[in-house]
């Protein structure tokens, strides 16, 4: 079967060459919590401010090929009155959206949710397609605790991931598929590759059984990884390799590519850990990058700080990530 469609060719470019993706599509409570930490007023204004500032950095398209935007940010402006998504285009940066609508209460299973948004997506989804979307994101969510994960969340997460994956293909979108492994808690690293395992085989399953074009399609999955409350923490080496190996089982060679997350890591060892992975293993059947929203933002926050006067320092600092998880994502750090 050929792979050169359109929808491949987007989807191999959102991964290939060491370039990565940067995910800035925080909901507006989330962005706001962060804000307050470093006392930023969070209003439209400011949050537009933010996302012009980090989209603007000079020269970001050499390591960041595509964006997540939440939708009050794709339906806002450069102050040149451009729209985000052609903003982004015209930079060489292809726009993305988030439309899942959060992980909620999966009834029955307490501690454990599903993420909703099916509801009306076709029909978003040509609006966002008409507007320059051009892949989109859904992320599940999945937590490791005593009787968690159950096979009744992996299944209900997986299902609204393959739904969510086949409407965007049906619109002309390629969907980048996010089924996310908390690293919160106290399990071991043998504990999250189970469940990461886990999570990506049903996550498979599913996809197959809507027939999803993997080579259409971008992984992003979480690292294989200690829970930050764990008290023996896994070394570099051991969560590149617990890592590869999971993805070697359980992710399909056509799979375009895999961008990983940052989950809550220090921005500095996400960008460890993807170094060792790529540098450690060469033989991979598809690309490994990145798709950070912390791993790349956190720095450039809060040396921003809200205050115009720092806009070129925290865009260095957004440009110092960028580069340093490019360079990881070639296994050249
Ligand atoms: C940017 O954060 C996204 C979720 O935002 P909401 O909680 O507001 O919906 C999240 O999906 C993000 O895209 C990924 O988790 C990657 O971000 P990190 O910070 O984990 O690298």
């Amino acid at each position: 079967m050929s792979t050169t469609t359109e929808l491949h060719e987007i989807a191999v470019k959102m991964v290939s060459g060491g370039k990565g993706i940067l995910a800035a599509d925080e909901s507006s409570p989330t962005l706001s919590k962060r804000f307050e930490k470093l006392g930023i007023e969070s209003t439209e204004e400011s949050r537009r401010t933010w996302r012009e500032m980090l989209f603007t950095t000079p020269s970001l398209s050499s390591y960041i090929s595509g964006t997540i935007l939440f939708d009050e940010t794709f339906n806002q402006s450069f102050s040149s009155g451009q729209s985000f998504p052609e903003a982004l285009t015209s930079l060489g940066i292809l726009p993305g959206i988030k439309v899942d609508t959060g992980a909620k209460e999966l009834q029955g299973f307490p501690g454990e949710t599903v993420t909703e948004g099916l509801d009306g997506l076709g029909a978003r989804l040509e609006k966002y397609r008409e507007k320059g979307a051009r892949f989109a994101k859904w992320r599940a969510v999945i937590n490791i605790g005593d009787k968690t994960p159950s096979r009744t969340a992996l299944v209900a997460n997986a299902h609204a991931l393959a739904r969510y994956a086949k409407l965007c293909q049906q619109n002309d979108i390629v969907p980048i598929v996010e089924p996310e492994v908390l690293m919160n808690g106290f399990h071991t690293i043998e504990e999250s590759f189970r469940a990461t395992r886990a999570a990506l085989l049903s996550t498979f399953e599913q996809l197959a059984l809507f027939d999803v074009v993997l080579s259409e399609m971008v992984l992003k999955p979480s690292m294989v990884i200690s829970g930050d409350k764990c008290e023996v923490q896994a070394t570099e080496e051991e969560v590149a390799n617990n890592s590869v190996e999971c993805y070697r089982q359980c992710v399909p060679a056509a799979v375009a590519g895999i961008a990983l997350l940052s989950g809550g890591q220090p921005d500095a060892l996400a960008t460890s850990h993807l170094n060792k992975m790529n540098s450690l293993h060469k033989d991979l059947p598809w690309p490994i990058t990145f798709s950070y929203g912390r791993g790349l933002q956190d720095e450039a926050m809060r040396t921003w700080g809200g205050d115009k006067n720092n806009f070129n320092s925290a865009q260095a600092a957004l440009f110092k990530h960028a580069q340093a998880n490019f360079k990881a994502a070639c296994g050249e750090l």
